[in-house]
């Protein structure tokens, strides 16, 4: 897996199956430079329309967890990499969302955190999981109340601007798998 730049900065967010998350802020260290300045983790991609597709890279089972009161939703899914070349992925988008993130879990002294990752890389031959506990897409700020039962299409991006669009369902707050 690839190195994960981890912040460690936030506000307590929500409490989710027991567990307080605490929603990482984050912030990039250049040693001895000044670093970007940003903290704001909203990419922008080009349109996605005219995005290839990462070869060999296939998405399953996607499905996101909605929470009561449009709080910060996650999305988990399976990436296969059966290309030959390592695939990257660098970001998300969803329509109706006004800020996605990826998302990865660590546990430190019983609490459970979530902290941003710039990017997940997936060898030849592998797969990697988003599941809860683990990486995940996080959605905030929808538009609009997640309806369960429902599905929403997730944008994944990888590095050389490729991109795979997926169908996620909408499963109720107490979903694991
Ligand atoms: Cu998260």
């Amino acid at each position: 897996m690839s190195k994960l730049t981890i912040g460690l900065v936030g506000a307590a967010l929500a409490l989710v199956s027991s567990f307080v998350f605490s929603h990482a802020g984050h912030s990039h260290q250049h040693a001895g430079g000044q670093g970007h300045g940003h903290h704001d983790h909203s990419q922008s991609f080009p349109p996605v329309e005219s995005a290839a597709t990462p070869e060999g890279v296939a998405v399953s089972d996607c499905w996101i967890r909605a929470l009561p009161n449009r709080l910060p939703a996650a999305a988990y899914f399976r990436i296969q990499n059966s290309g030959s070349q390592e695939a990257v992925l660098v970001g998300a988008e969803a329509k109706g969302f006004g800020r996605v993130m990826l998302h990865g879990h660590e546990e430190a002294g019983g609490m459970a955190r979530m902290v941003h990752v710039d990017s997940v890389s997936i060898a030849p031959g592998e797969q990697f999981e988003f599941a809860p506990r683990g990486h995940h897409v996080m959605l905030e700020q929808a538009d609009s109340d997640l309806e369960i039962g429902t599905r929403r299409p997730l944008t994944l991006w990888f590095k050389s601007e490729k991109a795979l669009t997926v169908q996620c369902e909408v499963k109720a707050p107490g979903t694991m798998k």
